[in-house]
């Protein structure tokens, strides 16, 4: 028995050491079909680590063993090992190829036009209001709903790339809504005939959009590559590929968001690396702006005074910390920008372009979310706070708090309506015991009157109004969730639908309107 022992110890110390899996390989023959054999996406979701978010590889790891529910992607526990799923994990989490390109050229090669504009009909083919449909966002599984704002029916249901994020754009007439994927896709859809009709990917990851007030632009945020890019609003085609080179030093920059900035007729950007703020013109006859040093991509380096003007002028903004989240007053003459460590905002007049006051704000102001309105002659801003069970309401006149309105927990969302003295929002950064509840602000005492439930113990978000301001849509915030509406004023529940993790919901009239109570 012991001579047994002795020659299996031999034995096992004579093999060689059991092989470590091979991420790359099991990538290859596991993942590639469906997420690209470069990562960069397919008909599933690229899985970069700039695509990956929050997520960690513990939680990508069980991701890939037991699949998401309600999407394609199926469990791997029955296949792999925990070893070979750990390997496949921490694979994703690998730079991105080395000498990966996503340019004009790229960009270009991605573009489709599904239907040309000479086959739209003139007119919808539905016989609800065009100007009152909500657009659903149903990230569950990766629909959009069309729903009738009149009649809270679904017009229609169609599927989209994985992962939208951010607010769709609609065109001013409210006809056409450009969506976005976190991918990078941008896909143009008819609200009239109910199609996509363009579509191209324009980063590997992209942060949101937004369409110029003339129509003519769409501009797309990147995280990778660290860009601006400059799309014909029309058939998709590039116009412009601007990389987000910082002004000191030739720094790159995550391009964090873009907005439009309707009366200045420019695009502002927001950097997440570079202390600057950009504003990037669209009107064809704009004046010089005028730059102290700028990098020049051809040959790697600073150079001195530049200038540009006309169509696509750059003017950057110094400021003295990364400014990421924006918010702007209705004039788009001041935008208030949250440093990241948060505990305060600054105010960066764009007319002067320099921060001109600096607002004490606690926690994390989720600025993104915020709303204004006019209260006894003065206007005021809040936001929820990402952080802090709190909303906080400043004055613009002076910039000053003019309220720190208790909540029942830290919140990500903000709604209200020219036609309701209510503001709503939600507790969806609390414990998970606090997040089931909808607060309605009273905009005149700056309290919160009244709490909703949706669905007892499951999360409950964002809200968007009707074009009338009568009813509130409220999302229960889960994979068998549902869009509950509300009476914006006896707060009685109309008729709830289900969906599918239905987390935005947006009003074509609100939109295009600039309602104060919605973002744009
Ligand atoms: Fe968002 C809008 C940034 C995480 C759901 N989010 C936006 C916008 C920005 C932004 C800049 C405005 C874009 C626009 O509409 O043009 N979001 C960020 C982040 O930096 C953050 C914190 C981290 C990240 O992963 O990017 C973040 N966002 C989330 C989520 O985790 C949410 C809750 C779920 C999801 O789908 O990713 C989420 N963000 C949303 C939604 C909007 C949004 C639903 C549109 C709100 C609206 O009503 O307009």
């Amino acid at each position: 028995m012991r001579w047994l022992s002795l020659s299996l110890l031999a034995a096992l110390l004579a093999a060689p050491a059991a092989a470590q899996p091979d991420g790359t390989a099991l990538y290859g023959q596991h993942c590639a079909a469906c997420h690209g054999a470069e990562r960069l996406g397919g008909r599933g979701p690229a899985l970069l680590p700039e695509s990956m978010g929050r997520l960690r590889p513990a939680a990508a790891a069980e991701v890939i063993a037991k699949g998401r529910p309600a999407t394609q992607m199926p469990g791997f526990a029955s296949q792999l090992s925990g070893s070979e799923i750990e390997a496949l994990a921490a694979h994703l989490f690998r730079p991105a190829p080395a000498g990966l390109r996503w340019d004009a050229a790229e960009i270009e090669t991605s573009r489709q036009v599904l239907v040309p504009p000479e086959q739209l009909p003139a007119r919808p083919v539905f016989d609800a209001d065009p100007l009152n449909l909500f657009l659903v966002v149903e990230t569950g599984d990766h629909h959009v709903t069309v729903l009738d704002g009149d009649r809270f029916v679904p017009i229609r249901r169609f599927p989209t790339r994985p992962a939208l994020h951010g607010g769709p754009k609609f065109s001013a007439d409210g006809r056409f809504t450009y969506l976005m994927s976190r991918d990078g896709w941008v896909t143009k859809y008819d609200l009239y005939s109910l199609q996509p009709v363009a579509e191209v990917r324009a980063g590997i990851n992209s942060r949101n959009v937004a369409l110029s007030s003339d129509g003519r632009f769409v501009a797309v945020a990147n995280y990778l590559p660290r860009s601006l890019v400059l799309l014909n609003a029309g058939d998709l085609s590039v116009k412009r590929v601007i990389p987000a080179v910082g002004l000191r030093g030739g720094t790159t920059s995550r391009v964090s968001a873009v907005y439009d900035a309707r009366p200045r007729r420019s695009f502002v950007v927001a950097m997440k690396d570079t202390p600057e703020v950009w504003e990037v013109s669209y009107d064809d006859d704009a004046p010089p702006v005028y730059t102290g040093l700028v990098h020049n991509h051809e040959k790697g380096m600073a150079e001195g005074l530049a200038a540009s003007a006309g169509l696509f002028a750059l003017r950057r903004i110094a400021v003295e910390e990364p400014l990421d989240d924006f918010m702007f007053d209705p004039a788009y003459r001041n935008l208030l920008g949250s440093a990241r460590e948060g505990g305060r905002a600054v105010v960066v007049n764009l007319t002067v372009g320099r921060p001109v006051a600096e607002v004490p704000l606690e926690g994390l102001p989720h600025l993104g979310s915020g709303i204004t309105w006019m209260e006894g002659g003065r206007r005021l801003m809040a936001t929820p706070n990402l952080k802090r069970p709190e909303v906080d309401v400043i004055d613009m006149a002076d910039w000053s708090i003019a309220a720190r309105i208790p909540t029942d927990g830290p919140g990500f969302f903000l709604r209200s309506h020219e036609r309701t003295p209510y503001a709503w929002t939600d507790s969806m950064m609390g414990a998970p015991g606090a997040r089931d509840t909808i607060q309605v602000i009273d905009k005149r005492s700056m309290q919160v009157v009244r709490r909703l439930r949706p669905a007892p113990g499951r999360t409950a978000a964002h809200v968007e109004f009707t074009r009338d301001g009568r009813h509130a849509l409220v999302s229960v915030w889960e994979d068998d969730g549902a869009v509950v509406v509300y009476d914006t004023e006896t707060f009685e529940e109309v008729t709830r639908l289900p969906m599918r993790r239905p987390s935005g919901k947006y009003n074509v009239f609100n939109k295009i309107a600039l309602s104060e109570g919605t973002s744009h």
